[in-house]
């Protein structure tokens, strides 16, 4: 083929103005203006189109690659015009390319220190403080008035063996007793204490007589949840043992903290009961804080409200942590946290406790 036959000079034409014409729509960002009015989104997308374009362009099957790839085979006396001219348009490129990609650029790093910038005047946003949860107050309540009687805040472990939480508390196996308390169980043998009395035996093991404590924590039992039933719960046990103790002790002792928790003129009474680590056993009332006795729709119209259990300690459950029931006795007494939490504040249902409902939360 001869020189005269092709003419490079149109080729490289074209191939400018095949890039132009693409390009046409970056051309008003060269100089670094005409970025002003975009947004964010809009420069990000210009920004990856023209990267599309660049790679048509200047990629190696691209016709400017391939004009670059002709220098060397155009015929000796045109090679040096041509190569000039095939290396100004793809600098020409180039420049173009770069200029509108570093407008680009600018504009999004802008838009970007904008939209991250803090005023650092703006006054402060305080954070929102949570409060104690109604159990915990109480819980809290209930100590102080103990504490204040001299007794000593013991903590035992939630999940138990057996031996605590019902054979030494004079509940052997197969004993009918258990299955109020029934429980969930481990497959190792181990098991959800059912009832806080469990830290009775471990406060003996641990203190020896003399000694009083109050033991408040969780409970968990296979109940049915209703609106005075959850299967998790809270105690609070009492236990003093000394020598001499007899039930005077344990309904002055009950009295007080109730006359402390409710009011001066807060009564109290005691029902014959059954508890198998207890001996007498009692259910220990007290009279409605609403009504004073009268009868009102919080205590069902008996004046009463029943506060928990209670008794003297069983003298097994003091052989069973080797303490002499010929030397000392002692009394011990079962709260439930939530049903009187539920009574104080007039919850319909105990349950509402625990579903975590702000709006309820925030009321206390
Ligand atoms: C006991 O658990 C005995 N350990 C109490 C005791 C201690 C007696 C020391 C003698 C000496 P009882 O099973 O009755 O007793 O439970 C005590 C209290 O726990 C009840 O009065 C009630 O307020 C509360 N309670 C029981 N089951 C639930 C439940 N499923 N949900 C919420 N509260 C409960």
């Amino acid at each position: 083929m001869s020189s005269e036959a092709v003419d490079y000079d149109a080729q490289v034409a074209a191939v400018r103005e095949a890039f132009e014409r693409e390009f046409e729509r970056f051309a008003r960002f060269q100089g670094g203006a005409g970025t002003e009015g975009l947004s964010l989104g809009e420069a990000e997308t210009l920004l990856r189109e023209l990267g599309e374009l660049r790679t048509r362009h200047t990629a190696k099957k691209s016709a400017l690659a391939q004009l670059m790839k002709l220098i060397g085979r155009v015929p000796a006396e045109e090679r040096a015009a041509f190569g000039q001219r095939v290396q100004a348009l793809n600098n020409e490129v180039a420049t173009k390319l770069d200029e509108a990609q570093a407008a680009l650029d600018n504009r999004i790093g802008q838009l970007k220190v904008e939209r991250e910038r803090v005023d650092v005047t703006l006054p402060g946003r305080r954070p929102r403080r949570g409060h104690l949860h109604p159990i915990t107050l109480l819980r809290q309540r209930i100590e102080d008035i103990f504490v204040s009687m001299g007794y000593a805040v013991e903590d035992g472990p939630e999940v138990e063996t057996d031996f605590y939480n019902f054979t030494a508390l004079n509940i052997p196996e197969l004993h009918p007793a258990r299955s109020p308390q029934d429980t969930f169980y481990t497959t190792d043998g181990l098991s959800l204490r059912s009832q806080t009395s469990t830290v009775q035996i471990h406060a003996m093991q641990k203190r020896r007589p003399p000694l009083r404590v109050v033991a408040p924590g969780r409970v968990f039992r296979r109940d049915t949840p209703d609106a005075t039933h959850n299967p998790m719960f809270f105690q609070v046990e009492g236990l003093l043992v000394d020598r001499g103790i007899n039930m005077g002790h344990l309904k002055g002792t009950l009295s007080e903290f109730v006359r402390r928790l409710f009011g001066p003129d807060t009564r109290t009474r005691f029902r014959p009961s059954y508890f198998p680590f207890t001996e007498p056993s009692m259910e220990a009332d007290y009279s409605c804080f609403k009504c004073g006795g009268a009868g009102c729709r919080l205590c069902k119209g008996s004046g009463w409200i029943e506060l928990g259990g209670s008794g003297m300690v069983h003298p097994n459950v003091l052989k069973a942590v080797n303490i002499d029931p010929e030397e000392f006795s002692g009394f011990a007494f079962g709260l439930g946290i939530d049903r009187m939490c539920g009574l104080m504040y007039e919850l319909d249902d105990i349950r509402l406790l625990f579903e975590n409902d702000l709006r309820f939360l925030e009321q206390f």
